[in-house]
């Protein structure tokens, strides 16, 4: 029988994977490859490539103790093609194989590549989600628009998570009102489980030193897990030590703590280290035994089966032009205070400083700081994209764009979200102890020290009044807007007009 090749990628590191269950161990070959092209579509932060890197080589060490055969292509290798079509011809060719069974990609390029690549490629769908791309089909078909909610409440019954009979356990399909409390600093608050790396772990993190020493973000102290079994540890720890208040805090800021009660498993599911199904099924049993309270159980399993699988279903249900959307026509470049450029507005220089240092930011710090002041500044939402591509350890386009071209730039004119992501000083402050050691006043609405997001919010409404003034939910806004003193609207314009010519020059705001 000809020996078959069978790819797995660096997101995909699951032992019972489409792929690998369609293949034989007897007579097929397993590809992984660490090459240029993957680790250089964007610069990644080092802290993501070494957790992939690290987290493929601990696999295929697991691959061959299970008896299969393993073509592993490390960075430096002197004959590494630099691609994975690349890698997939040289092993063919090595090997006399003409066949190559994969899973499908989480990204459209990367599909299309393997479409074009002159072998005999079989993709099998992913099959490491709750909801198949064909189910979220089935269900977004037809809808005048797709709303998470009502997606979510599908993935609870199909799924039966936090069902009582037929109905959602505690009465309620959703606890959000329960879980916007902002946050004290507790030092007895539990820290997410951190690793030590072994030596497998260090040859990568000298890899990485040496190869992308440019790359945006600090690469030491590298703490993750890398494995399934310390990703399970890592999940365990989270549901006995900090779930129980992940709701109430859920949405809370605090200079201090970059992670307060989030779980820090992003990467591990998406990477194949951690099913969706174990995360919440190690919920749903905590919340049985009584454990955690019903609004931090619902909150989380809602961000997983809701969220996660929602914006996978929109990214392949929208298509591959998705990430490249403008409809706000957006264009501004994106500010170098982005990538550590100096800045005066605290939230930013705070997000953006732990997302270099940690290579992690949580859904608030993404949504409603940098994606926030992003949108208001009217930024480019491709530069948007790419940069939280980038910078993220979690970042994989299925994830990624959805979450920033649509929730948080709305640049997908509303496929994700009802209605922009926008907010003043206001719930920065309310949310957050980034206000206090600020150079600007979050009070202020105009003026010298006025903080720019309250100038920008309101630029922002005027320049789109076309577009928003008739979304039912944000007639409001424009009301209170239109009650202002024309001089006083003029005066926050013209402010927020020299404000966003200052940030295109280039000068520290
Ligand atoms: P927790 O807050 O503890 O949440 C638990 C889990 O729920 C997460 O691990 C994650 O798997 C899931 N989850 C929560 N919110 C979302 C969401 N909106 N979409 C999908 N899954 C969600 N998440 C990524 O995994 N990769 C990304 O590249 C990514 N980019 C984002 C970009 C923007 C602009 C925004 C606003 C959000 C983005 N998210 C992304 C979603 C969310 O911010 C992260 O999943 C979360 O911060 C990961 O940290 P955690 O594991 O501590 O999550
Ligand atoms: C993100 C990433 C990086 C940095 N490097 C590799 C790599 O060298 N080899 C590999 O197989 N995968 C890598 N990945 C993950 C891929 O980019 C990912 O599979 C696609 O973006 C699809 O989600
Ligand atoms: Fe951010 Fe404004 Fe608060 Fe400063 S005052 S931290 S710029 S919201």
């Amino acid at each position: 029988m000809v020996t078959r090749l069978v790819l797995v990628l660096g997101d995909q590191l699951t032992p019972d994977l489409s792929a690998l269950r369609a293949a034989d161990r007897d007579r097929d070959i397993v590809v992984m490859a660490e090459v240029r092209s993957e680790a250089s579509y964007v610069p990644h932060h080092p802290k993501k490539i070494a957790l992939i890197f690290a987290a493929m080589r601990h696999f295929a060490e697991e691959l061959c103790g299970d008896g299969w055969r393993v073509a592993y292509t490390e960075y430096d290798a002197r004959d590494n093609a630099g691609s994975i079509p690349g890698e997939l011809l040289r092993r063919a060719e090595a090997h006399g194989a003409t066949e190559v069974i994969a899973t499908e990609p989480g990204e459209w390029r990367l599909i299309e590549a393997l479409q074009d690549c002159p072998l005999d490629v079989t993709l099998l769908s992913d099959d490491r989600f709750l909801a198949s791309r064909e189910m979220f089909e089935g269900w977004a078909k037809g809808r005048k628009e797709l709303r998470m909610e009502w997606f979510y409440r599908e993935m609870r019954k199909r799924t039966g998570y936090l069902i009582k009979g037929e109905a959602p356990a505690g009465g309620k399909w959703n606890f959000d009102h329960a879980n916007r409390k902002p946050a004290v600093r507790d030092l007895l608050r539990s820290r997410p489980m951190a690793f030590t790396p072994d030596e497998v772990t260090e040859e990568v993190l000298t890899l990485v030193e040496r190869t992308f020493a440019d790359n945006f973000g600090t690469l030491r102290p590298f703490t993750f897990a890398v494995t399934r079994g310390q990703a399970r540890r890592a999940l365990a720890h989270f549901v006995r030590h900090q779930l129980a208040e992940f709701g109430t805090y859920q949405d809370a800021m605090l200079e201090e703590e970059p992670y307060l009660n989030h779980a820090l498993i992003s990467a591990y599911m998406n990477i194949g280290l951690l099913s969706p199904r174990e995360v919440c099924d190690a919920v749903q049993a905590a919340w049985e035994a009584g454990e955690v309270p019903i609004n931090s159980a619902e909150g989380f399993i809602r961000q997983v089966i809701g969220w996660r699988e929602f914006v996978r279903g929109v990214y392949f249900f929208e298509g591959p032009d998705y990430p490249r959307r403008n409809a706000l026509n957006h264009q501004r470049r994106l500010p170098p205070l982005y990538w550590g450029a100096e800045t005066r507005m605290n939230c930013l220089a705070h997000a953006v400083a732990q997302t270099r240092d940690l290579g992690y930011a949580h859904h608030i710090q993404r949504l409603m700081v940098t994606g926030n002041f992003a949108l208001l500044a009217g930024v480019d939402p491709a530069e948007v994209h790419e940069w939280y591509l980038a910078v993220y350890w979690d970042a994989f386009e299925w994830v990624e764009a959805p979450n920033t071209v649509g929730m948080s730039q709305f640049a997908d004119g509303g496929v994700v979200g009802s209605k922009p992501y926008v907010s003043s000083a206001n719930y920065i402050d309310r949310m957050s102890d980034y206000c206090r050691g600020c150079a600007y006043d979050s009070r202020q609405k105009t003026g010298k020290g006025a903080c720019p997001f309250n100038l920008l919010y309101w630029s922002f409404m005027e320049r789109h009044r076309d577009r928003f003034e008739g979304n039912h939910r944000m007639g409001r806004i424009y009301a209170t807007w239109d009650r202002m003193e024309p001089d006083r609207r003029q005066e926050i314009l013209s402010q927020a007009d020299a404000f966003l010519t200052d940030l295109s020059a280039g000068k520290p705001v």
